[in-house]
């Protein structure tokens, strides 16, 4: 792919973003774009957030549990970046005007205290390099019609990364079997959805551990004081204006947010 096509097609993502509104898909215009090329437009599309001096807080790794593969009708995980503009305060307002059309997923969230560096990183490593780890709600709002793409498209979009809150209570990793953490997602205070960490590849750990070493295969490292999601265990659910939004997960505490207009 040529370099002029990669930032052609970041800047029409961006700009959909930024517009609000849903596109066709690239790969409608652009058949050729496979994942290794589509991560190479979503760099260039990173590369442009920050230099309009958005900074990356932490990373994203996505369609991490068979029921999201399933719901997306995809084989595999794929990564994104999170930046500081993404942050919504805990139990606090997502504006349903600044978005297309989003979702929301519960999720586990690490923050890292070593730095971690593919590949043949493992789940025990993962955890050693972990400080806290926080439950989370990742709100994902595709730039793409009707949330339908390929796995190529889905990438370069950035993984759909949007918004994202975090809970207020810190556990240490070596104080939880995250494999057995129950969760539910509660809409409008009604359980719509339900899981155990276990649904994202065993352990949330070895999510982690899968993003650390995709990365490596570019030189890349996961750093101290990122935070990283390590993928939903349900469906995403739509959400809309009015909704109060709420994730508990047992041991690790609860997060939530209210939809408004
Ligand atoms: O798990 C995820 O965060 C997947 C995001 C990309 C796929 C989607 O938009 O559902
Ligand atoms: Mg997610």
């Amino acid at each position: 792919m040529q370099i002029a096509e990669k930032k052609t097609i970041a800047q029409y993502l961006l700009d959909a973003e930024r517009e609000r509104r849903e596109v066709v898909r690239v790969t409608v215009d652009y058949p050729e774009l496979n994942v290794e090329n589509a991560y190479a437009v979503q760099e260039e599309l990173v590369r442009m957030k920050c230099e309009e001096n958005l900074s990356i807080v932490g990373l994203k790794i996505g369609l991490t549990s068979r029921a999201k593969m399933e719901q997306m009708g995809v084989e595999e995980p794929i990564y994104g970046y999170l930046f500081n503009n993404m942050l919504l305060e805990n139990y606090g307002e997502l504006s349903f005007g600044t978005c297309i059309h989003p979702k929301v997923e519960a999720e586990i969230a690490f923050i890292l205290d070593k730095d971690i560096e593919g590949p043949g990183v493992t789940g025990a490593q993962v955890l050693a390099a972990t400080e806290y780890v926080v439950p989370a709600l990742e709100i994902i709002d595709s730039r793409y019609e009707n949330f339908r793409f390929t796995l190529p498209d889905v990438i370069a979009d950035n993984a759909s990364a949007s918004r994202v809150v975090f809970g207020n209570s810190l556990t240490r990793p070596d104080r939880i079997d995250l494999d057995l953490v129950g969760m539910v997602l509660n809409i409008n205070g009604k359980a719509r959805e339900m899981a155990a960490g276990a649904a994202v590849l065993g352990h949330p750990a070895h999510a982690i551990a899968a993003l650390a070493n995709m990365l490596g295969r570019k030189g890349e490292t996961l750093k101290t004081g990122q935070i990283i999601l390590a993928g939903a265990v349900t469906e995403a659910v739509r959400i809309d204006i009015g909704d109060i939004v709420q994730a508990k997960m047992d041991g690790l505490g609860d997060v939530g947010f209210t939809v408004v207009d």
